[in-house]
């Protein structure tokens, strides 16, 4: 029997080392669902481009997923950018799995949301793909020369410890100010429609909150935070976050070593 009407996750970065697939197996056996939203982001095909990782959990995630649709679920795959290349299969059925760019969905309550990944609200990795790959592979080198660097300090014997710390301060700045502009223009977007609100993903950042009389829902990401957007029977949208300790409680019977919790850009 479904426990709520309306499931919405984003950013699972299936292929990834850093995708919590077993905290989102757990999840989606305690929620069956009526409906299922899967809003971007959900195979990361630009990291497998460079590495796979497929784990047997990721897997189970896919067939789970296609097992709810061919039950009679009804699931819904919005492509994000890092699965762009399945966006020109929106208006497609595949799997019982439709395909959309974007979508309307009513709540039980009848308020009316635009359902989108995201990533056109970004102006960086809207107008300039190939910024955004050199981004997420320019990420990666720094982490890498951050380890060489600490390696040739110690070597050299060098007092003192040169880290990445301003420029992460400077980082922090230009990202909270990044998150606020992706807002308000999530908000713009779905104002301009007429609309209630938007639910979306992409920043990795989960929040329900009103902006200007619109609410804007971000349903965060299974790479970090593990977290989901749920509907209830009555309409009321909830920000569920699915802790490791909840987890490990269900899991004690049988424990699995969770992966590595790894930032990821998105
Ligand atoms: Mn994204």
């Amino acid at each position: 029997m479904p426990k709520v009407r309306s499931l919405f996750l984003s950013d699972i970065h299936l292929g990834t080392r850093a995708c919590q697939a077993d905290r989102l197996l757990d999840f989606l056996r305690e929620h069956p669902a009526e409906q299922t939203f899967l809003i971007g982001d959900i195979v990361d095909f630009w990291a497998m481009s460079r590495s796979i990782c497929w784990t047997q959990a990721q897997n189970t995630v896919v067939q789970k997923l296609l097992r709810r649709a061919r039950n009679g679920e009804r699931v819904v795959f919005i492509p994000g950018n890092h699965d762009e290349v399945l966006r020109e299969y929106c208006g497609t059925v595949f799997g019982d799995i439709e395909v959309a760019d974007q979508l309307m969905h009513e709540t039980a309550d009848g308020k009316r949301y635009l359902l989108i990944h995201g990533d056109q609200f970004d102006q960086v990795t809207r107008h300039h793909r190939w910024v955004a790959v050199l981004g997420d592979k320019a990420y990666d080198l720094l982490v890498r020369i951050n380890h060489l660097l600490s390696w040739v300090r110690r070597k050299l014997g060098r007092p003192g410890y040169w880290s990445l710390a301003g420029y992460a301060k400077r980082r922090v700045k230009t990202a909270l100010n990044f998150i606020f502009d992706f807002e308000e223009s999530a908000v713009h977007h779905a104002r301009e429609r007429g609309l209630d609100g938007v639910i979306c993903g992409h920043i990795h950042w989960a929040t329900i909150r009103d902006i200007d009389g619109l609410a804007y829902i971000n349903c965060g990401d299974w790479v970090d935070s593990c977290t989901a957007i749920v509907e209830h029977f009555d309409g009321r949208l909830e920000l569920v976050a699915w802790g490791e300790l909840e987890v490990q409680q269900r899991q004690l019977a049988a424990p699995a070593a969770m992966p590595d919790n790894e930032t990821v850009e998105v």
